[in-house]
C-alpha cells in the first residue's frame, strides 16, 4: 500500500490526493500536522522521512519520495490512464508550464515557512501577511487566466482534467481561503466549479479529509 504523508490543508498534498483520485490508486494516509502548535514537520521524526521538512512525502515499496510534481510524474508514467497531460508535445509543454505557474511561481511565496519568517523576522502584521499572500496569487492568475481563455475544451487541455487542473483547484482553494477577489478570473472559476463536480476533486478536498 502506497503511503501518503498527508495535512488536510496542504495544497501540495491536495494535488497528490486529486491524483491518486484521478488515476483509482489506493493509498493511505498519515497525517503530519503542520498547524503551527504542533509543527510536526519539523520534528526529529518527520525528518528522518522527509529530510526537506515539507509534506507531501510518498512511501513506495517501502522508499520514501517527495516533490508533489514529480510524484505526479511518477504516477502518470506508472499508472498511464486516465493520462495527466494531452498527446500533443506542444500541448503538453503548455499544460505543464500552467501546472508550473502554481507550483513554481505561486505557491512557494505562500508557503508556511514563508509567512513565519515573515511575521518573525520582518515584523508582517495579519493585514501585511494577507496583502503578500493575495499579490502572488493576483500575479499567477492574471497570466492564468489569459491562458484558461484561450483553451476551448472542456477543461483546460482536454475534455478531462489533468496536471494543469491538479494544480489549479487547490490553488484557487488557498486564495478563497485568504478572500483573494477571484471575480476577474472567470475561466478559472469555471474550471474550478465542473472539477469540484467530480469526486475525484470533491474526495481529495481539505474539508473532505480534514480529521476529527
Ligand atoms: N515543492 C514542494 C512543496 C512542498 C511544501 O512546501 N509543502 C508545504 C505544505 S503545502 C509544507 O510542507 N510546508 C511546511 C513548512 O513550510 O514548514 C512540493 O510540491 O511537494
Amino acid at each position: 500500500m502506497i503511503k501518503l504523508y498527508d495535512y488536510w490543508r496542504s495544497s501540495a498534498c491536495f494535488r497528490l490526493r486529486i491524483g491518486f483520485n484521478l488515476k483509482g490508486i489506493a493509498y493511505e494516509s498519515e497525517v503530519v500536522n503542520l498547524h503551527p502548535d504542533f509543527s510536526e514537520q519539523l520534528g526529529a521524526s518527520y525528518k528522518a522521512i522527509n529530510p526537506q521538512q515539507r509534506v507531501p512525502a510518498v512511501e513506495i515499496d517501502g522508499q520514501v519520495f517527495s516533490q508533489s510534481m514529480a510524484i505526479l510524474d511518477w504516477m502518470d508514467e506508472a499508472y498511464p490512464s486516465p493520462a495527466f497531460l494531452p498527446k500533443a508535445p506542444l500541448d503538453r509543454l503548455r499544460a505543464r508550464a500552467f501546472a508550473e505557474t502554481v507550483a513554481c511561481d505561486i505557491h512557494p511565496l505562500n508557503n508556511i515557512s514563508i509567512l513565519g519568517y515573515l511575521r518573525e523576522v520582518f515584523g508582517a502584521d495579519k493585514d501585511a501577511i494577507g496583502a503578500w499572500y493575495a499579490t502572488w496569487i493576483i500575479r499567477g492568475f492574471e497570466a492564468l487566466e489569459v491562458h484558461a481563455r484561450q483553451s476551448k475544451t472542456d477543461f483546460l487541455f482536454g475534455d478531462q482534467p489533468g496536471l494543469a487542473e491538479i494544480c489549479l483547484i487547490p490553488q484557487v482553494y488557498n486564495a478563497r481561503r485568504f478572500n483573494v477577489d477571484l471575480a476577474p478570473y472567470d475561466r478559472l472559476v469555471e474550471i474550478d466549479a465542473k472539477c469540484m463536480e467530480l469526486e475525484a476533486f470533491q474526495n481529495a478536498a481539505p474539508e473532505a479529509v480534514k480529521p476529527d
